[in-house]
């Protein structure tokens, strides 16, 4: 009986729908944990889950390993200290927006003469903005979005890292500034077991995670029972950051401009043109990007005010794209590859001590972040890290991966541009140069996609095996 139920499993899992990415579950409600035991059954869920983990330590082979201690012993890993800035903010706190569906393609854009973003674009000019910078979501979304940027590793293109290797044991950002002396928080407006953020909080080092019980919803925003505004989030979170004991590191995670970006009329401030070519979508996601906009400016006001603005180093990023063409739409201004249209998000760095301004075009991605904050604060960097210091970088990159396959699918420097083809064989994709898109031989691209594609592999089969201890030492 239990042979049957296993192999029925397991054909079920690898025959189930693929198409927006794959959460190998037969269920698709995976995001809350709660609601899916309520909806299987505790027993249906215990036999689930008992299958999932025993099919998955076999995803990894003694083949694998090898590969991975191979790949490590060779890889040169992100400069563990010494470059230009080290320590230059060392000892400020660590502030993090991040903001949900915020694409790059909104910012410092107009329309009928008003800015969609008035706040952001300010602080775009305050700080350093990057303007050429990624996200690589697989199905986790958000939860991916808080994986890459707090681990420095690629989310998995076919499972929720946070739900189903919330256990493994991790070097997470948290984890490491915990070491160092800081306190670390999250802060979010949704119930704790979304995207099992409950269990996996504690592993990668957060102290303590406020959720939507620790919040008065004054307004209702969005669809519920999540419909915590963002002006709620940023107002209640404000006078907790400033009681808590510094240096401390605080992760805001926005909720507001989430599809399908619902906002009371009376917060719909934007004043979109009465000719508008928008989908009715489009001009939501506006709306309700205008207003978390908003609450960021209110939010960062009051931490001028209160003195924690100077004492900090800020980042603000969005999460991943708004699935709605918003880039397309505004009539793609900063030149995207097409491969990469939902994709592009800002990213903000505010670092009032070294008073870093302007704006590049770096290719960069959340696998940036940890290594360049670690560098700012003056840390070693561990070697588990895959991404870049941003501020150090010789040769800035960004990849992509599949969905579902996890193969390459775009890579991007300042000089070359690769994009796979359906099949993912190397030799059928494209090579161009950039910034002026020639073709050019697919060879040109070779040690490029050797590099890349070897890093995905090596950090897919880190999560999998939980395996990060081999290239941390
Ligand atoms: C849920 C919120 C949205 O807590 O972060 O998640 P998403 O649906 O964008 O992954
Ligand atoms: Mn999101």
């Amino acid at each position: 009986m239990i042979a049957i139920v296993f192999f029925g499993y397991k054909y079920l899992l690898y025959t189930e729908k693929k198409e927006w990415g794959s959460t190998s579950r037969l269920y698709t409600d995976v995001y809350d944990l709660k609601s899916l035991v309520g909806k299987m059954g505790i027993t249906n869920f215990f036999l689930e889950d008992t299958f999932k983990y025993i099919l998955r330590s076999k995803l990894i082979t003694a083949k694998d390993k090898s590969f991975l201690q191979d790949w490590g012993k060779n890889r040169q890993p992100v400069k563990a200290s010494a470059g230009k800035y080290f320590g230059a903010e060392k000892g400020k706190n660590v502030i993090i927006i991040q903001v949900e569906s915020l694409e790059n393609s909104v910012i410092n854009t107009e329309m009928g003469g008003q800015e969609i973003t008035p706040n952001l674009n300010q602080l775009a000019k305050d700080g350093l903005y990057f303007n050429n910078y990624y996200t690589q979501v697989g199905p986790g979304n958000t939860a991916d979005a808080e994986f890459s940027t707090m681990n420095s590793l690629y989310p998995l293109p076919d499972d929720v890292v946070f739900i189903d290797y919330a256990k493994n044991i991790y070097k997470a950002l948290p984890q490491l500034l915990v070491k160092n002396g800081y306190k670390t928080y999250s802060l979010h407006g949704d119930v704790p077991t979304f995207w099992n953020r409950s269990n996996i909080y504690p592993q990668l080092g957060y102290q303590k995670a406020y959720d939507l019980n620790d919040y008065i919803v004054t307004k209702p925003v969005g669809k519920g029972p999540s419909n915590l505004g963002d002006e709620d989030l940023f107002f209640q979170s404000l006078p907790r950051l400033e009681s808590f004991k510094q240096p401390f590191m605080a992760t805001l995670i926005t909720m507001s401009s989430h599809t399908p970006f619902i906002l009371p009329d009376d917060l719909k401030t934007f004043q979109l043109p009465t000719d508008t070519t928008l989908t009715y979508e489009q001009q939501q996601y506006l709306q309700s990007i205008h207003y978390t906009d908003k609450a960021i400016g209110e939010f960062i006001n009051g931490l001028k005010k209160d003195g924690l603005y100077d004492n900090s180093l800020i980042f603000i990023w969005g999460d991943h794209g708004s699935f709605t063409n918003i880039t397309s739409a505004l009539g793609n201004q900063n030149n995207v590859l097409p491969e990469l249209l939902n994709s592009q998000v800002p990213m903000i760095l505010l670092a009032p001590g070294t008073n870093l301004k302007g704006t590049t075009n770096i290719p960069s991605s959340h696998l940036d972040i940890y290594p360049t904050i670690t560098n700012l604060l003056g840390i070693t960097t561990p070697k588990s890290v895959l991404g870049q210091d941003l501020l150090n970088t010789k040769n800035p990159s960004e990849t992509h991966f599949k969905l579902v396959s996890g193969g390459v699918d775009t890579i991007l420097t300042e000089s070359l541009a690769y994009q796979a083809s359906e099949d993912g064989l190397f030799i059928h994709g494209s090579c161009e140069s950039i910034p002026n898109k020639n073709i050019l031989p697919i060879t040109d691209c070779k040690n490029l996609y050797n590099e890349q594609s070897n890093a995905v592999k090596a950090s897919n089969i880190i999560i999998k095996g939980d395996l990060l201890s081999i290239v941390a030492k």
